[in-house]
Parts: C-alpha cells; structure tokens; sequence
C-alpha cells in the first residue's frame, strides 16, 4: 500500500538529493545516446600493460583526451545479476538485491526508468545483445523499463565463424548493429552490451592481438587477449560512428559491468600487479571498473578522481541531457557535481568515501589502505604490533570514523529494497506525468 514511501522520500530528499545544478546540465541536450556496457572490465587494465604491451590502447587514448571524461575512481555495485544488476544500477539508481537477480524476482515491478525519462523527452530506445532475449529475463525486464526495442540473438547472423565462447564476437557484433542503429529515429537511447570478454575469456590466436599472461591462473591468463579484442571492437565502433555520421550527434558513454576476475584468483592477481598479497583494501579497490563519458568537440574532457558508481549513471546523463529528475527517488548522485552524498555503497554494505574505505569490518584509509585508529585505540598506549594487528581485526570498525557511513549504506540498501520488494514506484507519480493518467 505503499506505507514506506513517506519515510522514502524524507531520506532521498534529506540525505541524496542535491540543489546543486551540474555545470554540464544541458550540455549534450537532443544529442543521441549510445551507451556500451563492457564486458567484465576491470580498471586495472586501463593503461596498463602485460608482457610489456599496452592492453587498452584505444581506451587508453581516451583517457586524457579533450572529448572524454574518464572517472578513475568508478565502482561496480553489482551482486548475483551481474551484467543485469549493472542495467538496473544505470536505469533506476537503486540497488540491486542481496540475492538472486532483480531483474529475474521483480521483472513486472513499475520503474522510473532512464529509458522512460528519455522516452518522455521523444528518445526512442533499443538494447543490443547478440544473446537469447530471455537470458537474465530480458524480454520481460526491458518491457518494464520502457524499452522501443531490443535486437537480441534473432537479429545477428551468427556462425561458426563469427562466434567463440558465449556467442557472436564483438567485432561482427558492433558490424551488424551499424544499419539497425542508423536506422533509428533520432533522438535515440541506444545500449550495447558486449559479450566475448566473458568468462572463461576465450579467444582464437587469430583474433588475439596480444599474449597471454602467464601465471597458475589460466582465467588471469586468457582475460588480456580478450579485454583487448574488446577494446579493438570499441575503436572499430568508433571508426563506424564516424562513417554513419551519428558520431558528431552522440554522447558515448561507456561502463565496465563488473569484475572478471573474481577472488579465486588473488595469489596471480597479486603477481601481476606486483604486490605480496591481495587485502581486503585492495580487493574493494579492484572492484573498479572503467566509466568513460565521450562527448565529441567537447574540448572539456578530463580525468576525474572522485569517488562515483553505477548509481549515478542515470542522474548523470540525465543532466547531461538536461532533462530533470530531482522529484524521483534515486540513490545515486550526478557524478559533475561537488554537492554528492560522498560514498558509493557496495551491496554487502562495505563502502567508498572520499576518505575511507569500509570493508569485512575494517576502516581503512582510502589513500594509504592503512586501518585508521578509532579514537579508543589512539588514546590508547600498546605497544606498535598488537596495535596494528587490533587494527585489522573485523570489529575494529566499531567507533570508527566509517560506523556513521556504513549505517547510512544500511539504511539505503533497505530502503532501496522495500521499493522493489513493495513495487511502490505503483504509487510514486512519474515526474512530468499528466494529471488524467492517474
Ligand atoms: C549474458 C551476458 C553476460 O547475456 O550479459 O552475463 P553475465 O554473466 O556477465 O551477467
Ligand atoms: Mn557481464
């Protein structure tokens, strides 16, 4: 009956919402929106190199040009839906649930999509994933969030030759999507999503531009080759844009969806990055993931080292737009503004601020990636080695400077999930909704 929703709208309004006008408000107005999700990217990989070769190169030539701002400090929030937990993240700014994948529990729930924003502004929309369009529960999904179409596995020509692993590789993919997309009406809102940067990374040696990593991890090993492959399918997209002619009329915003390097592999993960051991600072800090917001002739673009998520996608390319949202219920922030709340939760509830990172009960330092002494722990006079192990203790947290923050993230993720859970966006009305549609 939608109870909560009181109690809501009092905490986005009080503790998320800012008055804050982003400098870039407006800045892309009517221009296109081609989004691309990128498959299992990791920041670590961004100008960085194995065997001595770059991996990323175009996106590295990103990194730093006039047109493109790329957020550095950019986190995944993902759980169990992986690559759907990363759609609902950009199209609601709510959180994905503990368990399972939303897209799956609450696929007929009502949202108040980015789609459905843009939608109201005269964007068509469509997805493109060379996959079943049942996979993740898509079809159903995407009719919830307002979407025109989606060209899934039907709409490709894939063969033996065109595909490896999960299916169509992403060269032939980004090909044969070029005619469906110069066939939209503009404005459009347009979402690729990658596929062959996938677990278990395979790729042909002929479609490998670089060596494999060597190490006891076969899966650290393969991902280099196909991150690259990915990277090569984006710049070809790029050259593509440009011949079609929609470059110029587009933002291009483009988003790791999650790790792909999952912990099972710390001990080689560690080795490549040149480090003894992977800690649970270090593990949260490689849950980064690339964010590039590509605007061509901008001329403005920069490296932005604030803490942001994928909970902000939607405020920021909204306000990009200059289409506003401020009455909806969101948890994320623009990422152009000062005014932000200040941390990105994670969905186990550790968390990122600018100055801390909280995770398996240990307030850490975000620059250095030493515990930080709770007020108890400074007054008190121990000897330097039993201190820094209390340090490291889970519940060393307990009157730290994190505790304030962490409830906060708490609270959202509760709160985030009571909406979907009570399907209360049924009673919230649509910003900018007619009066009669009631
Ligand atoms: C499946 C693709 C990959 O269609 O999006 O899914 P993932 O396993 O990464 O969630
Ligand atoms: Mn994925």
């Amino acid at each position: 009956d939608g109870n909560e929703l009181p109690e809501i709208k009092d905490y986005v309004d009080k503790k998320v919402e800012s008055d804050e006008k982003s400098p870039l408000h407006g800045i892309a107005e009517d221009k296109n929106v081609i989004f691309i999700t990128l498959e299992s990217i990791q920041s670590f990989v961004i100008n960085n190199e194995v065997n001595g070769e770059e991996i990323t190169p175009f996106l590295n030539s990103l990194v730093g040009d006039d047109s493109t701002y790329y957020f550095e400090n950019f986190y995944h929030q993902t759980q169990q839906g992986k690559t759907s937990d990363s759609e609902f993240l950009i199209e609601n700014s709510l959180y994905p649930l503990s368990r399972g994948a939303v897209f799956f529990t609450h696929g007929e729930n009502e949202y108040h999509s980015m789609t459905e924003f843009l939608g109201e502004e005269g964007y068509n929309s469509a997805v493109f994933h060379a996959n079943n369009k049942s996979f993740w529960n898509r079809d159903q999904m995407y009719q919830s969030l307002g979407v025109d179409h989606f060209y899934g596995e039907e709409a490709y020509e894939i063969n033996n030759e065109n595909s490896v692993g999960w299916g169509l590789k992403d060269k032939p993919f980004f090909e044969q999507s070029i005619k469906y997309l110069q066939s939209m009406e503009e404005p459009f809102y347009s979402r690729f999503i990658t596929l062959t940067n996938h677990f278990p990374f395979e790729l042909s040696d002929e479609d490998s531009s670089i060596e494999k990593y060597d190490s006891n991890s076969s899966t650290l090993n393969n991902y280099f080759p196909t991150v690259r492959y990915m990277d090569e399918a984006v710049k070809q997209f790029f050259n593509q844009l440009k011949a079609s002619g929609l470059y110029e009329d587009s933002v291009i915003v483009m988003m790791g969806d999650h790790y792909g390097i999952s912990e099972n592999h710390n001990k080689a993960m560690s080795e490549f990055l040149g480090k003894d051991e992977i800690t649970p600072y270090d593990h949260v800090q490689l849950q980064r993931v690339p964010m590039f917001v590509h605007i061509p002739g901008h001329g403005d673009g920069k490296i932005m080292s604030k803490v942001t998520g994928q909970i902000d996608v939607k405020p920021t390319i909204l306000n990009l737009l200059g289409v506003s949202a401020e009455e909806d219920i969101q948890f994320g922030n623009g990422m152009f503004i000062n005014d932000r709340k200040g941390y990105i939760g994670l969905r186990n509830g550790d968390f990122i601020s600018e100055e801390y990172v909280s995770t398996s009960g240990v307030c850490y330092n975000r620059e250095t990636g030493t515990p930080v002494k709770t007020e108890k722990e400074k007054n008190a006079s121990t000897d330097r080695k039993s201190e820094a192990e209390a340090n490291n203790q889970p519940g060393h947290e307990e009157g730290s400077p994190c505790m304030p923050i962490k409830q906060q993230v708490e609270k959202e993720l509760e709160l985030s999930d009571q909406l979907i859970y009570g399907d209360l966006f049924r009673f919230v009305d649509f910003p900018g909704e007619k009066a009669s549609n009631e």
